[in-house]
């Protein structure tokens, strides 16, 4: 069974493939999003480490002047994918999207590279590039000493309820009109609403109003939230960086001083009266007040606090299968609505990533061996009910498979 599974996700990789760079899903997600790639690439890992570093490497070579490797490359055009190039007008060629997305990338080269470590040259052509990007975060997203986000699609967690606070003060009630695409792919009731698109595009608007100075978007921008996820992956980030080069020979630069810059600012996120790491919305100086997913993710930047291990077997308590990106007790909990209550393999992987560091093996098992039962009972989905099981979203999904065989199965 396990070894069928086996061929499946990497068939899967090898179906998403479309040279060089793979698609998350085909038809939902036709282009090359930036964090799934980096998953792509520890997946091919186990199989093609040649092909693994290309993925990383055709990511990076979109990567703009100033550093951003943008959420999105537009390699050729698809209409099956609303926002497209036109919306974005950032005027590079080939199209890219205007923002950026969670940087896994450094931590995930790492683990590209233990995988098969003769390919120490082509980690330390990357060195420089990952550098340049983690300095773009602090330069153009970093505000208060934390790393924040212009845009929910710059979170990777479109839809969670750490946003509603900073959406609030978004005016989506003028883009004109648009047709979306993703809910002619799947079950629109598992999407963000009309009401999330409307300021999602509002943003991209503003964005392009001001030509995409990234700088400017994050200190003139309607959104400004600074978000617990980003902010644990970027510290792993840095501190994998600054190993990764010293494993290939190459200059670390200020990789380590970045980390611990930001670590030293991780205490605004911790909502004291709630007891949990939150998202805050820095334009209005007002937390989330939310218990989400992008807390799960402590673990991974050394930011466990004994209130985060009690939540975490709360939450786990309250749902059969895994790891709910949303407290469950929370009213607005959704079990298939995106990132509002589901629990996606991928983001158990990162979750159990800092869990096992941490010296929480059992914790970190356990979330191995939920992930591994939904997708052997489920198939390579997307994202998965919690509460059921049930299978959501996209099928047939890069990350998925690649955590299938780098992690869960
Ligand atoms: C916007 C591709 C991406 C993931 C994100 C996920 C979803 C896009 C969308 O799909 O976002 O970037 O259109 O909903 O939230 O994490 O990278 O799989």
């Amino acid at each position: 069974m396990s070894e069928s599974l086996d061929e499946r996700a990497r068939a899967i990789l090898l179906g998403n493939d479309r040279g060089g760079y793979t698609v998350p899903t085909a038809g939902l997600y036709p282009f090359q999003w930036n964090w799934d790639s980096a998953f792509a690439a520890w997946g091919f890992s186990t199989f093609d480490p040649d092909r693994a570093w290309t993925e990383l490497e055709t990511l990076f070579a979109h990567q703009w002047p100033d550093g951003m490797v943008p959420h999105i490359v537009f390699h050729r055009d698809d209409e099956g994918y609303f926002p497209g190039p036109t919306v974005w007008s950032t005027g590079r060629t080939p199209a890219t999207s205007g923002i950026s997305q969670p940087p896994v990338a450094a931590t995930m080269a790492r683990l590209v590279l233990a995988a098969d470590p003769s390919h120490r040259e082509r980690a330390a052509a990357l060195v420089p590039k990952l550098l340049d990007w983690h300095r773009w975060w602090i330069r153009a997203r970093v505000r208060d000493g934390v790393a924040c986000i212009v845009h929910p699609w710059e979170s990777g967690r479109d839809n969670a309820f750490d946003w509603d606070v900073g959406m609030a003060n978004v005016d989506g009630s003028d883009v004109g009109p648009y047709q979306r695409r993703d809910t002619g792919h799947v079950d629109p009731s598992m999407r963000p609403t009309k009401a999330e698109y409307d300021r999602y595009l509002a943003l991209v608007q503003f964005g392009r109003g001001i030509g995409w100075d990234q700088v400017r978007l994050a200190d003139e921008g309607p959104f400004l939230m600074a978000d617990p996820g980003v902010a644990f992956i970027l510290i792993r980030a840095c501190e994998d960086l600054a190993v990764l080069a010293a494993e290939v020979g190459a200059d670390p630069g200020d990789a380590a001083e970045m980390a611990e810059g930001l670590r030293a600012g991780l205490d605004t996120l911790w909502n004291d009266a709630r007891g949990h790491w939150d998202a805050r919305d820095l334009r209005t100086d007002t937390f989330a007040n939310v218990l989400s997913s992008g807390a799960w993710l402590c673990w991974l930047a050394g930011a466990g606090r004994p209130e985060m291990e009690a939540h975490l077997a709360t939450a786990w308590g309250a749902v059969r299968h895994g790891l709910p990106t949303m407290d469950p007790a929370h009213p607005g909990f959704d079990a298939r609505r995106y990132w509002r209550g589901p629990a996606w393999p991928f983001y158990n992987a990162l979750v159990a990533m800092g869990l096992r560091d941490a010296g929480k093996d059992a914790e970190a098992e356990r979330l191995r061996a939920d992930t591994a039962a939904l997708i052997r009972n489920g198939g390579f989905n997307e994202y998965f009910d919690p509460v059921e099981g049930t299978p959501c979203g996209g099928s047939d999904f890069t990350w998925t498979a690649a955590v299938w065989l780098t992690w869960a199965g």
